[in-house]
């Protein structure tokens, strides 16, 4: 049974089951030279969730050429995005550090939504990436990369907060926006950084476009091409003879919308034309390419009994965007380097964004900057199956309101994972919930009763953890609220 069939069988929850993580059975040592420096291409989708690709059981999008790199490669089946939703992920996957260190928890303002019905005072939201951070860009420049960001960017605008202040050599169409310009999807954009193409022309086309450029321009140097798509964000717009296609289909597994299904198609055979470009250079062997997500799909809606702003469908997990629960942040991700990465291998330890930046440096052999903490861990040895990580835990800190039609998708919270275990407190009222994912990957069955002691020990890895990073937890009473109060 190949995996994707696997997957099917096995409504995509079984997976999780080992996880005590990848299977330790080496492939081949394939030891790393000392100066031989690996291209980097890191494609990050905007908002796709666990189950929108192929690859992880999605039958109603088609994503062929993804599905494909995942088979040459390495899938993750509990990798977590640290926000759940945009830019604090893409601060944390830059600088490599959890949020508190940055400051960026969530997008906008940490109070969004109705105030009367807000319980506490968020602490204050950073939009934008400090510029003394030492950005991934800038530690790999130092060791004789040359790096682009094409695409969403969402953490400031240049020249004093875009890519290119985070040591980017080139910036196409990122600045401090997260969604694309007011021209949408469809040229002209209206894109501050970003050339309109011909009419008409599409916004995930022409990204693929100027990477294929890219690639073929420094086809000869180390390169680190950051591509943040910015599909699969609304506005849900997509070329419509795809779109057509995906009104002919039925809808499987509550994913059923043509116009976004199409989105992803047009990723999909973006990276197509991306991963042929490689092989006609013959870089194949010497890139390593990651594909994630920067939070989980847009859906958990009818949870909350909203019916009409779900995009997509993230069954079996729970929630969506914007949620801790595992449909906000738990995400698609897939690492292909050949003769390093054992084709068609699995891996179900914890993952998560801070992570590939102290993975570069390990794949590249640089040391870590000085001065600059590091939060994550390499993911190297995983990917060579030959040792587990050294961290027991891995945190979120989400101190903010994020709103739903007349209430909240989130309410300020953090979590926690350890082994299978999931703590999630929410600050307004201390409530704790606790899975075991194990078993129940859905977050339907809250622990915290049954297992007071797990509970406890989780609760306390977590408030270490806050200490540990000065994380700051909001207490205040908001003297706004009133919930009584008509609208
Ligand atoms: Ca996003």
């Amino acid at each position: 049974m190949n995996r994707r069939d696997f997957l099917k069988a096995a409504g995509v929850a079984a997976v999780s089951t080992a996880i005590s993580g990848c299977d330790a059975q080496e492939l081949r040592s394939v030891d790393i030279t000392p100066g031989a420096k690996p291209n980097f291409l890191f494609i990050l989708i905007d908002d796709m969730g666990y189950k929108d690709v192929g690859f992880m059981g999605s039958t109603y999008y088609e994503t062929p050429n993804i599905d494909r790199l995942s088979t040459q490669g390495m899938v993750f089946t509990s990798a977590y995005s640290c926000g759940p939703n945009c830019a604090p992920t893409r601060a944390s996957l830059i600088s490599g550090q959890y949020s508190p260190r940055h400051g960026i928890y969530t997008v906008g303002s940490s109070n969004r939504g109705i105030k009367r019905l807000q319980k506490i005072i968020p602490p204050a939201n950073k939009t934008t990436l400090d510029s003394n951070v030492t950005s991934i860009a800038e530690s790999l420049k130092s060791a004789g990369y040359i790096s682009a960001s094409m695409g969403k960017w969402h953490l400031g605008t240049d020249p004093e907060l875009g890519p290119v202040s985070q040591g980017f050599d080139i910036n196409i169409g990122g600045d401090k926006r997260g969604s694309p310009g007011r021209g949408g999807y469809f040229s002209p954009y209206k894109n501050p950084n970003l050339t309109d193409g011909p009419d008409g022309q599409y916004l995930t086309d022409r990204l693929t476009e100027e990477a294929l450029k890219f690639i073929g321009a420094n086809k000869d140097k180390p390169f680190f091409l950051y591509l943040p798509h910015y599909a699969v964000h609304t506005p849900i717009q997509a070329k419509k003879k795809l779109t057509e296609k995906y009104k002919r289909k039925t809808p499987t597994d509550g994913q059923r919308n043509p116009a976004y299904a199409a989105m992803v198609e047009s990723v999909d055979q973006g990276v197509g034309r991306i991963l042929a470009k490689l092989d006609e250079l013959n870089l194949t062997e010497n890139t390593v390419v990651f594909f994630t997500s920067d939070n989980g799909g847009v859906g958990g809606y009818r949870e909350l009994g909203i019916k009409d702003k779900e995009i997509t469908h993230n069954a079996p997990l729970r929630g969506g965007k914007g949620m801790l629960y595992e449909g906000g942040i738990r995400v698609p991700m897939t690492v292909r380097w050949p003769g390093r990465v054992k084709p068609g291998s699995t891996c179900d330890t914890p993952v998560i964004s801070i992570d590939f930046y102290p993975t570069f440096l390990e794949m590249a052999g640089l040391s870590k900057p000085s001065g600059h903490t590091l939060d994550g861990e390499s993911i190297l040895g995983l990917l060579k199956r030959k040792n587990q990580l050294k961290r027991k835990a891995i945190f979120w800190h989400f101190p903010a309101y994020l709103p739903a039609k007349g209430g909240f998708r989130t309410t300020p919270a953090g979590a926690v994972r350890q082994g299978s275990y999931k703590l999630i407190e929410f600050f307004e009222d201390n409530r704790i919930e606790l899975y075991n994912l194990n078993d129940d990957i859905g977050e339907q069955k809250n622990l915290a009763h049954k297992m007071p002691e797990k509970a406890k020990e989780l609760h306390d890895l977590l408030k270490n953890w806050r200490n540990s990073v000065n994380a700051p937890v909001p207490k205040e009473p908001n003297p706004e609220y009133n919930p009584g109060k008509p609208a």
